[in-house]
């Protein structure tokens, strides 16, 4: 198996007396409705069916026990049943109920929605529980969507390299379309419905301008095409000076009237293309991308112009808050906050503010950014990375859900999560959203690494419902995507469960941040000092000196913590109190501090630095107790995988430590092995071959 089926493997139920009970249960099929989803469903009902019941079953148009009903009351008159309507109240527009009930006394089993989508929800849902060995006797589900927008972010070039891509090119041929459609499409389509994702940004934030040329929206059309009845919206990036780069104005500015006629007049053509076109992403005045700030407006100007010209057709803008300014700041940490609660009220109606979900940039382990618990005026909407840009790219197996819990569930300090203001129950938004930093290219199994492909799983997973557990969602993930053998998943799941923990360890423990190698952000770099900007340093985020390490954000040091509110931050102003986890985050701590463990915080890195490569030879040892579960070929490969984290794990130790140690001026604990190479060696490597950015 090479792993393209990604966890839509409809491999026989292996369980024989379940296998008998669904053979029962789900003898057949009627699904009545003419629409292209609808079309989706009865194909997917009978290819999800006949592989897990290795049998045919039937498709009717009368039901006889042990049918299985699928449609809209709309559609099908059977489901015009009193008994489901309060249910498909609370389904919603995109939401289903699954049913084990009789109609006209017939024993049936229902998967029933307000809309075609929704069915299609339920079928992947149902298919899910057989895909799992659920029990499906009773079943009494209803499921809604907590939040509206489930959303993909392609960093995808034109030349289709891809921003942080490790699973190869992007997936979209730009070349050969409109005219050839990839089956590929159609399975990107398939799988993000299997999880209810249900809009795409085709195009990187570092936008360019081509894509909304004729040409291009002709390509663009034929994607949405292919997306809608999986029901998926296509959005795009929109590169802030576009009018100049295709439009051959001579400004940008968007109080000029000319500006603001050419984006109406543009989005006006792309709606005739595309009449369901989600709206624009932006990147704008950051790292180097032009914006309304080039010409003396501010975000919100530049946002309310491209919003207005989507409002008619009834397209959003979700415009990033991260930015970094033309200026050097204090601190990194405090910009977009600085830059965006000013503007708190004036933004459009149609407007969202996508934040990363933490303040600097998709490390290992952040804080959640502290806009989320500012800007009620101002819907806010989550971005995670999915793609693996500072979590070991697609050489280390590294779980995110746990990651992504761990931000929703923060508490602003508003008495509210940042899951509640981003499912919009904490401050009534009515657009609420979450995106994801694709991981998806050509490679054959989409991810590269076998496991990233939960990744994907995940986001969709808990965008769709956040209070899901990492654990269920692995526990299913790894069900669907190998076997139902418990052993298997119960050993597969707690190592990644562990795995971010791991990685976080012998790369960036007790709060340690943005110390990854220059440009590719591929491996340890914490000594370079030599950057143009001051942020773009390591040094400017360890602050190592003779006297301790770390990031003073507390009033005698940037003082970024004021941005969070009083309840949120006192968690971590007091070093006494606050957690190992952010210790060197917030502040800077003397070598020699006594940490709650006993050790010293020298002795303490050491001990963590070497605590996390160690699991990773854990991680090892035990996956190679699974091969007689695994099919050869994705064992191997994660097997290799494993062993690479493993040298990279070490590499990370022993370059850190042996750089820290330049200013602790202490030694390694003689218990652990000591690193056979020098400081200078781990300075002198080069990675010309690293994905570049
Ligand atoms: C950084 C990436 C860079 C992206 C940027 C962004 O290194 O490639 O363009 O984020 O999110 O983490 O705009």
């Amino acid at each position: 198996e090479n792993g393209y089926d990604l966890w839509l493997r409809y491999k026989k139920v292996a369980n024989n007396s379940l296998l008998q009970a669904y053979r029962q249960q789900l003898n057949s099929i009627l699904a009545s409705g003419n629409s292209p989803t609808m079309d989706i469903v009865r194909k997917e009902l009978q290819t999800g069916l006949n592989g897990l019941l290795a049998t045919t079953v039937a498709q009717r148009t009368t039901p006889q026990p042990g049918t299985l009903i699928a449609g809209t009351p709309q559609n099908e008159p059977l489901l015009r049943n009193a008994a489901i309507t309060g249910q498909l109240k609370k389904a919603g527009n995109e939401g289903f109920i699954i049913t084990t009930t009789t109609i006209n006394n017939i024993p049936t089993t229902v998967i029933a929605a307000n809309t075609d989508i929704g069915v299609l929800y339920g079928t992947f849902h149902l298919l899910r529980l057989l895909q799992t060995e659920q029990p499906i006797t009773k079943l009494n589900i209803v499921s809604a969507p907590r939040i509206r927008l489930r959303m993909l972010n392609h960093w995808d070039n034109l030349d289709r390299t891809v921003e942080r891509g490790y699973a190869g090119f992007s997936i979209w041929n730009w070349h050969t379309l409109p005219d050839y459609i990839d089956p590929r499409y159609i399975d990107y389509a398939r799988a993000n419905a299997s999880i209810g994702i249900n809009a795409t940004v085709l195009t990187n934030v570092n936008a360019n301008a081509t894509v909304l040329t004729k040409p291009y929206l002709e390509k663009v059309k034929a994607l949405a095409d292919v997306f809608r009845p999986y029901g998926i919206r296509v959005f795009l990036t929109a590169r802030f000076s576009a009018p100049m780069e295709t439009g051959g104005l001579k400004t940008a500015d968007p109080l000029d009237p000319a500006v603001q006629q050419w984006w109406q007049q543009k989005v006006k053509e792309i709606y005739q293309y595309i009449p369901d076109f989600g709206g624009f992403l932006v990147k704008a005045n950051s790292e180097g991308q032009p914006g309304p700030q080039d010409y003396h407006r501010t975000h919100a100007d530049g946002a309310n112009m491209l919003a207005d010209a989507v409002a008619p057709f009834k397209g959003i803008v979700i415009w990033r808050a991260f930015v970094y300014s033309h200026t050097n700041p204090l601190d990194r940490h405090t910009q977009a906050y600085d830059e965006f609660t000013p503007l708190d009220g004036e933004f459009r109606k149609n407007v969202m503010l996508q934040v990363k979900n933490g303040p600097i940039d998709f490390m290992p382990r952040e804080p959640f950014h502290p806009l989320f618990g500012a800007m009620p005026k101002t819907p806010l909407m989550m971005e995670f990375q999915v793609t693996q840009e500072y979590l070991g790219q697609a050489t280390n197996l590294v779980y995110l859900a746990p990651l992504f819990k761990e931000v929703l569930e923060s508490n602003t300090g508003n008495d509210y999560t940042v899951a509640q203001v981003i499912d919009g129950t904490a401050r009534h938004d009515s657009l609420t959203g979450i995106a994801g930093v694709a991981n998806i290219g050509n490679d054959i199994n989409w991810c590269g690494h076998p496991f990233a492909q939960a990744n994907w799983y995940a986001l969709g997973r808990l965008a769709w419902d956040h209070e899901l557990s990492s654990a269920s969602i692995a526990n299913e993930w790894l069900r669907m995507t190998f076997t139902n053998n418990q052993h298997f998943v119960d050993t597969a799941a707690a190592m990644m469960l562990q795995s971010r923990d791991i990685y976080v360890q012998f790369t960036n423990p007790l709060g340690l941040h943005h110390i990854m190698g220059t440009g590719h952000h591929y491996g340890p770099a914490p000594w370079v000092n030599d950057q143009r900007r001051p942020e773009w340093n390591p040094v400017y985020y360890h602050k190592a000196d003779s006297i301790g390490v770390g990031f003073d954000r507390t009033t005698t040091g940037s003082n970024a913590l004021a941005q969070y509110q009083p309840k949120a931050r006192q968690q971590w102003e007091d070093l006494q109190t606050c957690p190992d986890a952010y210790l060197l985050w917030f502040h800077h701590v003397p070598w020699n501090y006594k940490m709650r463990s006993g050790r010293s915080l020298w002795n303490e890195l050491c001990y963590q630095y070497y605590t996390g490569a160690a699991r990773t030879a854990a991680l090892q040892q035990t996956w190679n107790k699974l091969q007689a579960y695994v099919d050869q070929q994705r064992f191997h490969e994660v097997a290799m995988l494993l062993g690479i984290e493993h040298k990279e794990a070490i590499w990370w130790r022993n370059a850190c430590l042996l750089y820290f140690q330049t200013f602790s001026r202490q030694p390694i604990p003689a218990r652990y092995e000591q690193p056979s190479t020098s400081l200078e060696y781990y300075k002198s490597l080069r990675f010309p071959f690293a994905p570049g950015i």
